[in-house]
């Protein structure tokens, strides 16, 4: 670059003084693309939560008294980032904890992660025995039949907030039945 720009000063005095200006404004404007250029680049980076999707999203109905609870939803990331789950909010519960269950000490015990990974082109399933959505201090007991919406939210992606359906209190997914692709291993 600066090669050419020094090449296309022409050697005659007349011109020596507009041609002089006329590579400096070049250069001026070069700077500020390239800060334009890079100011952009972090942007484009950032995955879109429109690369996701959500199925099965459950809820169990609530026991008396019953305090805490789990949301269940199985997540598709059609995108070529990979997305992290990094939370969850309601205004039925005081707060939500990302949950998995570890059973490294021979007892399931459930454990809070700070991120689940959704990596790109998979489905992961929060699902009975896995990771879950941690409901702590439910405000009002969720009734068979009626859609909470849960936001969620991920790391550098706009939150989603996607319907909950309240399943009886007795409900188990179907272990037997039919798979959705991805969603077949991880049981018990
Ligand atoms: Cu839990």
């Amino acid at each position: 670059m600066k090669n050419l720009l020094r090449s296309s000063i022409p050697l005659s005095n007349q011109g020596n003084a507009f041609q002089l200006l006329l590579p400096t404004r070049r250069n001026v404007f070069m700077l500020i693309a390239a800060a334009a250029l890079s100011g952009l680049a972090s942007p484009v980076a950032l995955a879109h939560s429109s690369s996701l999707s959500f199925d099965n999203a459950w809820i169990r109905a609530s026991a008396p008294g019953q305090k805490n609870g789990a949301a269940y939803v199985q997540i598709t990331n059609s995108g070529s980032h990979d997305m992290q789950l990094a939370g969850a909010s309601s205004d039925r519960t005081e707060r939500i904890e990302l949950h998995t269950i570890d059973r490294t000490s021979g007892v399931a015990r459930m454990k809070e992660v700070e991120t689940i990974n959704i990596p790109s082109n998979k489905k992961v399933a929060l699902e009975p025995g896995g990771y879950h959505l941690m409901m702590i201090n439910i405000k009002e007991p969720f009734k068979e039949g009626e859609t909470v919406p849960l936001t969620l939210q991920f790391k550098d992606a706009e939150p989603v907030t996607v319907d909950f359906e309240v399943k009886p209190i007795t409900f188990q997914p179907n272990e037997s039945g039919p798979h959705g692709h991805g969603s077949g291993h991880g049981h018990h």
